[in-house]
């Protein structure tokens, strides 16, 4: 396929392997995945980077209370994430784990750059540290004595390390909130962190001594890189980027070092770092800081999403542990659970569908099943069925496209429908036309539900044409079998745009649809879901269905009984 339009790189923050992920990290990289078939499909040339972030005290301590070396420990869950990510489909282009050569050798080049452009300094922390967010904080930035961040404990820390100048870059910041607005978004999170700066920026402690769990500092012995500093680099060392001292993969005995400038030429800077709202501020401080210091391009956007909660609090890791569920909440928050009782389309679906993106939602498995039955089951699996089980039984399947309403082909527009064509015909295929174009729009705008909304505005304009034209009452009749040819062929094409139109989202629900309507496994165009009538003939046969109703009730109590 041609790429003519360009390239677009989109990366999801890289996640804490401490311990298993719960279905609140699957939601951003399952939008992320969304945006980037989206773009494939749409002829761009998409980089979709996720990964691990592998260091830092938090990691560190888990694995010596588990008994096992910390990179035994994260290797161990890393392959549990990737499992998932291979189970939920998520078309990642590269998956980077800050423990790879590729990565750390790149972030010490950072480290010596930035020290080299006179933007590190030693000296001494004293202060505050939140150790599951890895973060430091100063007495006045504590909420009743606890991190702002989590609402956790912090602890007291007072050692030797290595200063990043972030105060020097605070007019530049607050200068690109200003100029560019579209950097950060929402607009309340650019609000948040322009008040975060002008309340004062201090110098970013960005190395420590009192654990060894990470990369270490280039120039001293004894000390390790910040976490974040170290996390935040992923984003361009995953495109080979910044260019190693001659010799340096060598010899330091790397054997995952590759130089490929051609990525980093390619790719940076990023379209958008989907991000959620509490590391909204390492990404659109601490992150273009270091980028400014280096001399290298900012990305275009940062995009900071809200967060999944259960029963009124943020879903967390804790949560899973105690079995992933809460006997009288009734939910299950473990990805892996959800997916084999009701499969990976339904959980996305919900995901995409349900929250508006920016703000919090709560997260309850019944909010799940009623969208699953209900736009799923009975929307979307409905029509299939019916069109399928019709074709079938009315014209073994074979369903040719009909001259009356396609005298010269494919319609590539409303304006051409003949006049000839019944006035729900006019409607249904109108809508069919033109909703890739509200699709764009909404993908514009990261609005994912909304997109959807309008996909199934075609999905239930389609039933409804159903229900108007009446085919089991036009196959009673020999007079009726010309109509009853067109009506069933123009729910088949309806169907086949719907197959395009959602196959970002759902891609085994679109590639079930298309079996079942006989169309090959063709690599799909986005531009076919904006015309109508290019099928000469289908050849369909009845399937499986595809979204099985659940009882709900019954399915509740059986999630209390476990
Ligand atoms: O922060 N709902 O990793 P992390 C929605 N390693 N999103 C949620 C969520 C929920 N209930 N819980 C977590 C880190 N997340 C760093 C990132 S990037 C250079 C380094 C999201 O594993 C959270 O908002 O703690 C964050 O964006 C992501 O999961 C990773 O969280």
């Amino acid at each position: 396929m041609t790429k003519e339009k360009g390239a677009y790189y989109i990366t999801t923050p890289i996640y804490y392997p401490s311990a298993n992920l719960h279905v609140g990290h699957t939601y951003c990289t399952v939008m992320a995945d969304a945006m980037a078939r989206f773009k494939r499909l749409q002829g761009y040339d998409v980089m979709f980077l996720t990964g691990t972030d592998e260091h830092g005290q938090k990691i560190q301590q888990i694995a010596e209370a588990a008994g096992v070396t910390p990179q035994e420990y994260v290797d161990r869950v890393v392959a549990g994430i990737r499992e998932l990510w291979a189970v939920m489909e998520i078309s990642y282009d590269d998956f980077i784990r800050t423990t790879e050569d590729r990565h750390k050798l790149r972030v010490q080049e950072i480290f010596r750059k930035i020290y080299e452009a006179g933007d590190i300094y030693r000296g001494v922390y004293e202060g505050w540290y939140c150790t599951p967010c890895e973060s430091f904080w100063t007495d006045t930035q504590l909420r009743k004595n606890k991190c702002p961040d989590c609402g956790r404990d912090v602890v007291r820390a007072k050692e030797d390390a290595y200063f990043f100048k972030l105060s020097a870059y605070a007019d530049r910041l607050l200068a690109l909130f200003d100029e560019h607005p579209q950097f950060l978004e929402p607009e309340t999170r650019r609000n948040e962190m322009t008040q975060f700066i002008r309340q004062g920026l201090e110098d970013l402690c960005i190395s420590r001594s009192s654990f060894n769990w990470g990369i270490e500092v280039p120039i001293e012995d004894g000390q390790v890189i910040y976490v974040w500093l170290d996390a935040l680099s992923n984003y361009i060392t995953a495109l080979g980027w910044p260019e190693l001292g001659a010799g340096a993969a060598g010899a330091a005995g790397a054997t995952d070092v590759k130089e490929n400038h051609d990525k980093y030429d390619r790719y940076w800077p990023a379209d958008v770092h989907l991000v959620g709202k509490e590391i909204v501020r390492f990404h659109s401080i601490i992150w273009p800081a270091m980028l400014m210091s280096l001399g290298y391009p900012l990305p275009k956007k940062v995009l900071g999403h809200g967060w999944l909660l259960l029963d009124g609090g943020k879903l967390s890791k804790s949560k899973l542990a105690e079995g992933g569920q809460g006997a009288k909440s009734r939910n299950i928050v473990d990805p892996v659970e959800l997916i084999e009782r009701y499969g990976v389309d339904a959980l996305k679906y919900f995901l995409l569908r349900e929250y508006t993106f920016g703000q919090d939602g709560q997260f309850t498995t019944e909010a799940m099943l009623k969208r699953v039955n209900g736009d799923l089951a009975n929307d979307l699996g409905n029509l299939l069925s019916r069109a399928t089980g019709m074709n079938d039984k009315y014209f073994g399947g074979a369903i040719g496209r009909p001259d009356a309403i396609f005298p010269d082909g494919p319609l590539a527009s409303a304006g051409a429908i003949p006049d000839a064509a019944a006035i729900e015909d006019r409607e249904l295929i109108s809508l069919a036309l033109g909703t890739a174009t509200k699709v764009e729009d909404h993908m514009d705008r990261f609005e994912f539900n909304h997109a959807l909304e309008s996909i199934w505005e075609l999905v239930s304009r389609s039933n409804k044409y159903i229900d108007e034209t009446e085919p089991w009452v036009l196959a009673k009749d020999e007079d009726g079998r010309e109509r009853l040819g067109q009506v069933l062929y123009t729910i088949s094409e309806s169907l086949r745009v719907v197959s395009i139109l959602i196959q970002p989202f759902l891609v085994s629900s679109s590639t079930k649809i298309r079996e079942q309507l006989g169309l090959g496994g063709e690599t799909l165009r986005w531009e076919d879901s904006q015309i109508f009538g290019a099928e000469k003939t289908f050849r369909t046969s009845k399937g499986e269905s595809l979204f099985p109703r659940i009882d709900i009730e019954k399915e509740l109590a059986a999630i209390d009984e476990m």
